[in-house]
């Protein structure tokens, strides 16, 4: 049996090699990917994060580490996607805003939503109001999904907001924000339709909200 703690170690010292080593491993070993992500990978990201901002580590260690983790993650989004139904139940568009370059967040909230048959449209990172409009009229989305991870980027989510209402689509979209610093009352106080504090719980926002239930 893989110790999984290792997985947790090599993303957290940002040793890609190793990290994508250990999760096929684990895979092998019949480990659930969630449980994987859940209780090793996020768990990882949270201790570089604390790391970083106690300056024990510094932006190359930060690299790494979000490498390591992408790389694992890369090997696992197949198989969350592969589960879930064929025809889609709904269609999101989702995106990091402006100024923000973290993607590894969303990309989780994006393939746990297609593990869960809905069709994803990811427009990538650093996405100013006109793109996520675009893509919402383009597509036709559902819902839109908005990402941040900076105290600094999260005010650009009402900004989107703003844009949507002035191109006249706020009514036929439903706004999900999510990351690290959003909180329900930051969404909320936005204007946005709900709230994932998780990429499990950005999918019950974004099924409750289309009356899909649990
Ligand atoms: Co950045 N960074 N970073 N970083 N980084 C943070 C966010 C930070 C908290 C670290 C710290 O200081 N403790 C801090 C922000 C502080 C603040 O704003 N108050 C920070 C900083 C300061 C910076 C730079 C400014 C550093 C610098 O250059 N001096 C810089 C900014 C670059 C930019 O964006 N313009 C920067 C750069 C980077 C890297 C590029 C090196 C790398 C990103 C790699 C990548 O994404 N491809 C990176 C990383 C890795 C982090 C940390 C360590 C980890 C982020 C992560 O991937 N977590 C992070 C510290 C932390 O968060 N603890 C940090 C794992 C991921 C699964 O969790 O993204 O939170 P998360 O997503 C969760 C939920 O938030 C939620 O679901 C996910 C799964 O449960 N969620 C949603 C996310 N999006 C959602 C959308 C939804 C719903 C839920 O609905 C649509």
């Amino acid at each position: 049996m893989t110790d999984l703690n290792l997985l947790y170690e090599a993303i957290l010292k940002g040793k890609q090699k190793s990290a994508v080593e250990l999760t096929n491993a684990a895979l092998a070993d019949n480990v659930e990917p969630k449980l994987l992500i859940d209780e090793y990978m996020i768990k990882a990201m949270g201790e570089v994060g604390l790391r970083f901002e106690n300056q024990e580590i510094f932006v190359p260690e930060l690299l790494m580490a979000g490498r390591a983790m992408k790389a694992s993650l890369n090997i696992l989004q197949p198989i969350m996607k592969n589960s879930g139904q064929k025809t889609s139940i709904g269609k999101v568009v989702i995106g990091t805003v402006k100024g923000d370059l973290h993607d590894i967040g969303k990309n989780l909230v994006a393939s746990m939503l297609e593990g869960c048959g809905f069709e994803v449209i990811d427009i990538g990172i650093d996405m100013d109001s006109e793109k996520f409009v675009e893509a919402v009229r383009e597509h036709n989305a559902d819902v839109l999904g908005l990402s941040a991870l900076l105290t600094t980027t999260m005010p650009y989510m009402k900004t989107v907001i703003d844009a949507l209402r002035d191109a006249g689509l706020r009514d036929k979209v439903k706004i999900v924000v999510g990351g690290a610093p959003i909180s329900a009352g930051f969404a909320s106080e936005i204007g946005a339709d709900g709230y994932g504090e998780t990429a499990n719980s950005a999918v019950t926002a974004v099924k409750n909200l289309l009356g899909l239930g649990k």
